[in-house]
């Protein structure tokens, strides 16, 4: 079966990436990318973070969609630079779209940079956009099979966030399931459980995550 297609844009594409990494590492820029379902929660996730961020980080974002700008007006209220990407009907961002948006932001006035990538369990999973970090989130609704169903995404994802936990009573998700199939996908992916409205369970990854960040800058220095 022929797949060279895909190959040559992969290939292309994980340059690209280095490329992204080797810039943002140099100017000192952490970039995560969050990922998950339409409607799972990753622009409620990301307005909370940047509340818990904000003090301490400047912090920029590319909201990634296939039409719109709604999210991006959402973290533009915030009073956050933001930049929307419209892939027009692609169901994943590349990193050729992030290079090519990174000139829009005043990079020495960033420290973090956040993705919000489209919303599908499947695509974004395969491309690498220049990121440090990956967060998948899963909601509660969608049902505790998606690990087994969805493999790559969890297997991939630096940080599994259980998003809409508040729903937990309602839905017949277990929760154990999830996290012995996720330890074997991934073991090294941390699992948070957090509400987007209220804000609980942030705190926990906001600290995770500034640990990261530092691990990352000691690790730039050493290199
Ligand atoms: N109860 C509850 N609702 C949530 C939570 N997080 C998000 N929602 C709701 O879920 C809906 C979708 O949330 P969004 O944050 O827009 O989801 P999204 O993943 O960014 O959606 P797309 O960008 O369209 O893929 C909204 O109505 C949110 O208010 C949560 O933790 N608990
Ligand atoms: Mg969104």
């Amino acid at each position: 079966m022929e797949i060279k297609i895909v190959r040559q844009i992969m290939e292309w594409n994980e340059d690209c990436h280095d490329e992204i990494q080797t810039l943002l590492n140099k100017k000192g820029i952490f970039m995560i990318n969050v990922m998950g379902s339409p409607g799972g929660g990753k622009t409620s996730f990301i307005t909370k973070l940047i509340e818990n961020l904000r003090k301490d980080y400047r912090i920029g974002v590319i909201e990634g969609d296939i039409a719109g700008k709604i999210d991006a007006e959402k973290i533009a209220f915030m009073g956050i630079p933001v930049v929307q990407l419209n892939t027009e009907g692609a169901c994943h961002i590349e990193a050729m779209s992030i290079k090519n948006i990174l000139p829009e932001f005043n990079l020495e006035a960033l420290d973090i940079l956040i993705v919000e990538n489209i919303g599908n369990l499947v695509c974004p999973a395969e491309f690498q956009i220049g990121e440090h970090l990956k967060v998948a989130l899963l909601s509660i609704p969608e049902g505790d099979d998606k690990i087994e169903k969805y493999p790559l995404m969890f297997t991939k994802a630096d940080a599994l966030v259980l998003s809409k936990y508040d729903l937990k009573s309602y839905f017949q998700f277990d929760e154990n399931r999830v996290e012995s199939r996720e330890k074997q996908v991934n073991p090294n992916t941390q699992i948070f459980k957090v509400n987007s409205i209220t804000g609980e369970g942030i705190d926990k990854f906001t600290i995770w995550l500034k640990e990261e960040i530092k691990k990352r800058i000691t690790k730039a220095k050493e290199e």
